[in-house]
């Protein structure tokens, strides 16, 4: 499959890439919208971890093997793919593999911000963060004594950027926000909040574990200080994610974990450490898994980001146009017409999202019901959970149709 430039998605032949989409229960077949918490694994993804173990499997550290040598290559080749796919022209040595969004996260408020954060300081945030930023920094506020704040979400599920001005200040140190919303699909508008931050000294932490799988990113353009994402919402395996630095800062930075291969130096008093990336990397790392998500990244770069985003922005606003014919749910988020990502969280006001989700799962529709890690996000919304479907490059609007006849029998049951 080549990528044509501006096509649409030929979702029929991606399709056959998947396997686990034929799976049926009691008679129906799948149909998978929970896409946001984790995406599936085409089979040349799965192809390359299997060819890995069968041909190379080696670690890592530049052993005088062949095989060694061979899985050294392929694993440092492997960030050189990620950080281009992102923007970040500096290469390996500007991409760290972590093990999801989350460690990405932690890394930086660990290695960075326990170090440089004190009392009068304070980290700014948003009310629409995930649990992956939102406890992380407010956990390092504690340990540091910096205060954290929140940037406002207004009554569509978009930043209000008056207040991002009135509260960013020569104070902030850290403003870490998400580049996609995973509750609301509000796109954010990560550069302008870059400016406004770097205008008082402050860094910028975009966390975007929803907008790398979903649309072309480019870091440099965000000028983005730090930038995460996990490779198992963008068809790669668990147990991966990636984490771009600015060279300067990473350089800067005391590693997050101490140990094997992250050193350059080590006596019984002292030691120094590795080049970049590897001084964040200690001990054996994800080798396998970083080299199935770059075979990841070629899979998404044939079928052209530009094509997926458009892919999903149309599922989305189809998905939009059938819950908003009836007047019993309520959709959160941007109104129809307006920027959204690929995903639409809403309540049918009879029904608890748990037991709507319960009752699509009978008929084989897999969504999400909870507070998708967005827990004051949903106590500011007034409801304590929602249901979610979330679209990927192999979904279809008959796949949006099956979830509208369940949400049709949830309704006639609960009546
Ligand atoms: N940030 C955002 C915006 C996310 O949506 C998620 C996962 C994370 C961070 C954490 O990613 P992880 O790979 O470290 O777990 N979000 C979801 C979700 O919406 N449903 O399940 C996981």
């Amino acid at each position: 499959m080549k990528a044509r430039e501006s096509a649409p998605l030929d979702v029929e032949t991606i399709r056959e890439d998947f396997p686990i989409l034929q799976r049926e229960f009691d008679g129906e077949q799948v149909v998978y919208l929970d896409n946001a918490a984790t995406t599936h694994t085409p089979d040349p993804v799965v192809d390359a971890i299997a060819h890995y173990y069968r041909h190379t499997n080696a670690n890592v550290h530049r052993g005088l093997h062949h095989l060694s040598q061979e899985a050294s290559i392929a694993y440092e080749d492997a960030h050189d793919k990620l950080a281009e796919f992102v923007g970040a022209s500096g290469g390996r040595e500007e991409m760290v593999f972590t093990k999801n969004t989350t460690e990405s996260e932690n890394l930086v408020a660990y290695a960075w911000g326990l170090n440089e954060l004190g009392p009068g300081d304070e980290i700014v945030l948003t009310e629409m963060e995930h649990h992956a930023s939102l406890v992380t920094w407010q956990q390092i506020g504690k340990k540091t004594g910096a205060d954290v704040k929140y940037i406002r979400v207004d009554e569509d599920g978009r930043l209000d950027m008056d207040h991002a001005k009135e509260i960013i200040t020569d104070d902030t140190e850290m403003v870490s926000v998400l580049h996609v919303s995973n509750t609301l699909g509000t796109v954010n508008p990560v550069g302008d909040l870059a400016d406004i931050a770097h205008d008082h000294g402050s860094l910028i932490f975009v966390d975007g574990a929803q907008a790398v799988p979903n649309q072309p990113v480019d870091v440099e353009a965000i000028d983005a200080d730090f930038y995460a994402f996990s490779g198992h919402k963008m068809l790669g395996p668990t147990g991966i994610g990636g984490l771009y630095g600015k060279k300067h800062l990473l350089e800067e930075m005391e590693p997050f974990n101490y140990g094997g291969m992250m050193i350059e130096k080590v006596t019984y008093e002292e030691s120094s450490w590795h080049d970049l990336p590897w001084k964040f990397e200690a001990g054996t790392p994800v080798i396998a898994q970083g080299i199935a998500l770059a075979e990841a990244v070629d899979y998404l770069e044939d079928l052209g980001m530009e094509n997926i985003q458009r892919h999903e922005e149309q599922l989305a606003a189809y998905a939009q146009d059938r819950l908003t014919e009836f007047d019993d749910i309520e959709i959160y988020g941007p109104p129809v017409g307006e920027e959204r990502a690929g995903l639409v969280a809403f309540n049918l006001d009879s029904v608890h999202a748990h037991d709507l989700a319960s009752i699509l799962n009978d008929f084989a529709v897999a969504t999400r019901a909870g507070d998708h890690c967005t827990q004051p996000l949903h106590d500011k919304l007034g409801v304590a959970a929602s249901a979610r479907a979330s679209f990927y490059v192999y979904n279809t609007r008959e796949e949006i149709d099956r979830l509208i006849d369940g949400i049709d029998a949830a309704r006639e049951l609960f009546a």
